[in-house]
């Protein structure tokens, strides 16, 4: 048996590097990636556990024993004085356990002992090589295959960030190394730009850092904006008298920073693996604000005697690690391209995806956002995509792999009747977006204008969720918002897996929502482009139903923040016969709100609480810091999010921190939950 399975072996192993080789090629030398890091490494680790499995099979022109591709025509080559290591990857906390565990046994050490780790972010970038002679920076190099790379000392040259002169008492010669990228504000105006010039959009930055450090006209690179950041050292001769050798990791990138070397700020220094954990953590929840892309943490033995002592395995340092993040981007394929049609009747085009893991998600559909995205990124069915999700926003697709697009292929168009209701689609003069004429009549905007009408800043009907909704409208329970309130327990019950009691919540909590207040209501109607701030000061301005409605395109436009559109729309929802008599219905079922006193068309002055400025903080336990807020200035109060000395007083809610603290300071006054309670129900008697 053993014997029969050795060249199915040897040809998966073979068959694996010259997959791992063409990526490769694609990546790091043509700039094309056709699949996702994530896959890339997948089929590394693939590869990487069968050469542990099988070491005889190990040849020297494996992936695994070389690191990046061989360099391009045009740029000498520059052979590395010492070679440039490849960096060993964690891709989950065990492993960052067991390279911890490693690390002790090989130094000899008690497995509770804490040993010092550096702790960095992975920039997303391109490592480099500087060499510095008498402080003066002769060369540049790109890591190339680690031995050799290519001269782009001309192209490093263009970074502003990086000094052509160190200051201060430097070195006889000095070989750092860094990463070079680019942030993510560079990377955004480089594509407005190519969008301006119709040339085609970068993927990444990472590629387009890359596309820049390959460029053979430096003036080329320099309009691109890149960035680096120096995490290691290659050589040191002749170090300048008075100046002490460092010994530790965390010393050295002081001393780089001295002579005028660009650090990472970020960096900072672990003591054992629960502080690399928590320092994992902490980046990773930065992550997404943070001024660049990175892809994970390189943690790395402090104490630069301890990693002479670990030494390498297989051209990677035993004292460093590279924790991955959850790749933010994946490659999958287009199934289908769908149309959603929101509460305004909008087409939104939606990519059905084959489902794929990114962004620590299983992720099957993605926005398109509007046919502008889908003509200029000529998104197909069929095609494979390049899929991100970064943090909490919604899955995107960032751009199609030409290569791959199957033989027949049609180009994606707006369908000329909606796909919910067949009424004709109006498609807008500015191409961005169109809207399914049928109005009240589309099933699809019934539901959401109830879904919205329902929700948590509208009339906050608890129990009442989209899937309900949903059911309702399907079986002809529900057509209008108005509906709601005709809605009996029986009618819930009736649907499958609707118990008693839980008919008899959603009822009361329908029942409770016939309080509410007049800018509530308003914001609940979905009147095109009015939000909960217009909502807030419309309600305000007028008081009443009745005077709102009768108002004309001039006085509304008189209100904070309604311009001519907001009015526009306004005068269109009252003008629309249903809408008005889904109002009537409303207010005939009972929905009723303590009146407002108007205040006229100074807004932003009126109330009771006028010239007051509030920040709240902390947790409050009877309703958000936004209902809060929005009751304050109902009251015609102010409320900021930073405290200053314009403060009348801060809002501290339970856990409340820095803001509390800062108040405390300026002596300005602090108020509990039950003092804002009695502040609010002061004013709405
Ligand atoms: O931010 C990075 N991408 C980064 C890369 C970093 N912070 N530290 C690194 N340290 C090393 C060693 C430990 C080998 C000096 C690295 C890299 N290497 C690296 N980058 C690309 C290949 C290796």
């Amino acid at each position: 048996m053993a014997k029969k399975q050795k060249p199915d072996i040897s040809k998966e192993i073979a068959q694996l590097r010259d997959e791992l080789n063409e990526h490769n090629r694609q990546y790091h030398t043509l700039d094309k990636p056709l699949i996702s890091d994530a896959e890339y490494d997948a089929l590394y680790r693939q590869l990487v556990s069968l050469e542990e499995a099988h070491p005889e099979l190990v040849t020297p022109d494996s992936p695994t024993q070389r690191v990046g591709s061989a360099p391009l025509d045009g740029f000498t080559q520059v052979e590395h004085t010492v070679p440039m290591l490849s960096l060993a990857n964690a891709f989950s906390l065990d492993d960052l356990a067991d390279f911890d565990r490693r690390v002790k046994t090989r130094l000899k050490q008690d497995l509770r002992t804490k040993i010092d780790y550096a702790a960095e972010p992975k920039l997303d970038g391109l490592a480099v090589s500087l060499r510095y002679e008498n402080g003066l920076l002769v060369q540049g190099a790109t890591r190339g295959d680690g031995a050799r790379g290519e001269d782009i000392t001309q192209n490093l040259r263009t970074i502003w960030s990086l000094p052509i002169t160190l200051t201060g008492k430097t070195p006889a010669v000095l070989e750092v190394r860094g990463e070079v990228f680019m942030r993510n504000a560079d990377f955004d105006a480089l594509n407005k730009a190519a969008e301006k010039e119709g040339r085609p959009r970068f993927v990444n930055p990472r590629n387009a850092a890359a596309g820049a450090l390959r460029q053979l006209d430096p003036r080329k690179t320099a309009e691109r904006k890149l960035s680096i950041y120096i995490y290691a050292m290659g050589l040191i001769d002749g170090m300048p008298k008075g100046v002490a050798q460092p010994m530790l990791h965390t010393d050295m990138l002081a001393w780089f920073k001295k002579m005028g070397l660009p650090i990472n700020t970020e960096s900072d220094l672990c003591r054992g693996s629960d502080a690399c954990f928590a320092y994992y953590e902490s980046l990773s929840d930065k992550r997404a604000g943070l001024a660049y892309a990175i892809d994970g943490v390189v943690f790395k033995v402090n104490d630069l005697a301890l990693q002479e002592s670990l030494g390498q395995v297989s051209r990677a340092p035993r004292w460093a690690i590279a924790q991955k993040f959850p790749a933010e981007e994946a490659t999958t394929v287009v199934e289908s391209i769908d149309f959603q049609v929101g509460r305004t009747g909008a087409l939104t085009p939606v990519a059905r995806l084959k489902s794929v893991f990114v962004g620590g998600v299983t992720v099957s559909n993605a926005t398109l956002h509007n046919m502008d995205e889908v003509k200029r990124k000529d998104i197909r069915a069929g095609d494979t995509v390049v899929v991100r999700r970064a943090g909490d926003v919604i899955p995107e697709v960032v751009a199609i792999i030409p290569e791959k697009r199957p033989k027949k292929t049609t180009r994606t168009t707006l369908p000329k009747a909606c796909p919910v209701c067949g009424s004709p689609v109006i498609e807008s003069e500015e191409m961005a977006v169109s809207r399914c004429s049928g109005g009240l009549a589309c099933g699809a905007q019934v539901k959401e204008g109830i879904k919205h009408f329902a929700s948590r800043r509208a009339m906050d009907i608890d129990g009442l969720g989209d899937k309900l909704i949903e059911q309702l409208v399907d079986e002809h329970c529900i057509a209008s918002v108005a509906d709601l309130y005709r809605l009996t327990q029986e009618q819930i019950m009736a649907l499958p897996r609707q118990g008693e009691k839980s008919a008899s919540k959603v009822i009361a909590a329908i029942d409770k929502s016939r309080t509410t207040t007049f800018a509530r209501f308003l914001f609940a109607l979905g009147i095109r482009e009015i939000g909960e701030t217009s909502a807030r000061h419309l309600a305000a301005e007028f008081g009443s139903l009745e005077k709102l409605q009768k108002a004309d395109i001039e006085r509304l436009k008189k209100v904070a923040d309604v311009g001519q559109v907001m009015a526009q729309n306004i005068i269109g929802f009252f003008d629309n016969v249903q809408q008005r008599e889904v109002v009537e219905q409303l207010i005939n079922l009972g929905i009723h709100w303590p009146e407002v006193k108007p205040v006229g068309s100074t807004t932003e002055s009126a109330g009771p609480l006028a010239g007051n400025t509030y920040v709240l903080t902390g947790t409050l336990s009877g309703m958000t810091r936004d209902e809060a807020g929005a009751q304050l200035r109902a009251l015609g109060a102010k409320v900021t999010g930073s405290v200053s000395a314009n403060t009348t007083a801060v809002i501290a809610g339970d856990k409340a921190g820095s803001k509390a603290t800062k108040a405390e300071a300026l002596g300005i006054a602090l108020l509990d939950e039950e003092q804002l309670m009695t502040l609010l129900e002061q004013h709405n008697d």
